[in-house]
């Protein structure tokens, strides 16, 4: 079999296609061995002393672990000198990094969520990193400003899971491929090239816990669901909760489904759980690529324009018959 690394293939692509710069094409090299080395610490775990609180909370007020801070430094320091970047932004950062005076700057923003799913890392679970990439117009200073675009000029996206394997997954506008790590070589080697979203599925992912704090559409559709073959669908769903996007995304990625995670009254000044510049639109992204659909339950996540770094969006993704179910219950 012929065996396809990661930067065979994004030289492959540059060469080929013409459609992948230089300076992207190093820019995905680099974030893909800053996840190499957070899969590492990951793997030590309890043996490196990586587990547990850091003591300290991000710009969300959430509470943050050692390995947060500790991937968010791994992206920072990988991505600083190699010239390709203007600026960075970040999860656990409340303001954009720019790239330090003394390395040259380049015309790409790096927005990533370096460990999702925090909440899994103690109890062994798989998490995760979210990326993506967009450009700095030109004469623009990288502030904030100028990460505030939709999801639709995002380049480039991807996830890392780190789970039983480390898996990258990677998208550049031409379909969405998936990398496992070859832990012994220190590759990513391509194993599941142009993967595919099934339009159809009997599978959803949502947190159950919040269903009275949903809005009435969201509690009418979950309730269908549930109804299974003796209600409106007329068949029985199954349902799945990793509480790790990157999981739950990927389980879809693999074998369809939808993922949800709605508006609720808890946190409806917030605007929702997850975040659209790091979490929704890169995933956004990716599920598009592979032929699924990313609403907010009313519209496209990726026509969205954000008006803050933080800003949060509900999230409805995944098969894309299913996601239009979804905006259908929420028009009625
Ligand atoms: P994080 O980036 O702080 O880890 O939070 C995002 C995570 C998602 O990965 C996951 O889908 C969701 O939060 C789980 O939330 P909950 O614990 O409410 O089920
Ligand atoms: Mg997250």
């Amino acid at each position: 079999m012929r065996r396809i690394t990661l930067s065979r293939y994004l030289i492959e692509q540059q060469r080929e296609k013409g459609s992948l710069p230089g300076d992207l094409r190093l820019l995905i090299e680099v974030v893909a061995r800053a996840c190499k080395t957070i899969s590492v610490a990951i793997g030590k775990g309890e043996l490196a002393g990586v587990l547990g609180g850091a003591g300290s909370d991000n710009v969300q007020g959430e509470a943050q672990k050692k390995l947060d801070v500790l991937s968010n430094d791994i992206l920072l320091e990988a991505n600083e000198w190699g010239g390709h970047l203007a600026a960075m932004a970040s999860e656990e950062m409340d303001d954009p990094h720019p790239i330090p005076n003394r390395y040259p700057k380049g015309e790409y923003l790096l927005v990533f969520d370096p460990l999702d799913g925090s909440s899994n890392i103690d109890v062994n679970l798989s998490v995760g990193t979210i990326f993506s990439v967009l450009r700095c117009a030109e004469g623009m200073e990288p502030t904030e400003q100028a990460f505030l675009q939709p999801g639709t000029k995002q380049v480039a996206a991807g996830y890392a899971v780190y789970g039983p394997s480390t898996i990258l997954v990677l998208t550049t506008g031409d379909g969405v491929d998936c990398f496992t790590l070859d832990r012994e070589q220190g590759s990513f080697v391509l194993t599941q090239p142009k993967m595919s979203i099934p339009e159809d599925t009997k599978e959803f992912a949502i947190n159950m816990s919040n269903q009275r704090f949903w809005e009435p559409p969201m509690q009418r559709y979950v309730n269908d669901l549930l109804l299974g073959k003796e209600g409106p669908r007329g068949k029985d769903f199954n349902m799945r909760w990793v509480a790790s996007m990157v999981a739950d995304v990927h389980r879809i990625l693999t074998r369809g489904g939808i993922f949800m995670y709605p508006l609720d009254s808890k946190m409806k000044d917030k605007g929702g759980k997850l975040r659209l510049m790091y979490e929704a639109n890169p995933m956004a992204f990716i599920v598009e690529q592979a032929g699924g659909a990313a609403t907010t339950a009313r519209q496209r996540i990726m026509d969205v324009q954000p008006s803050s770094l933080h800003q949060r969006v509900p999230v409805v993704l995944g098969s894309k018959n299913e996601v239009a179910m979804v905006t259908k219950y929420h028009q009625s």
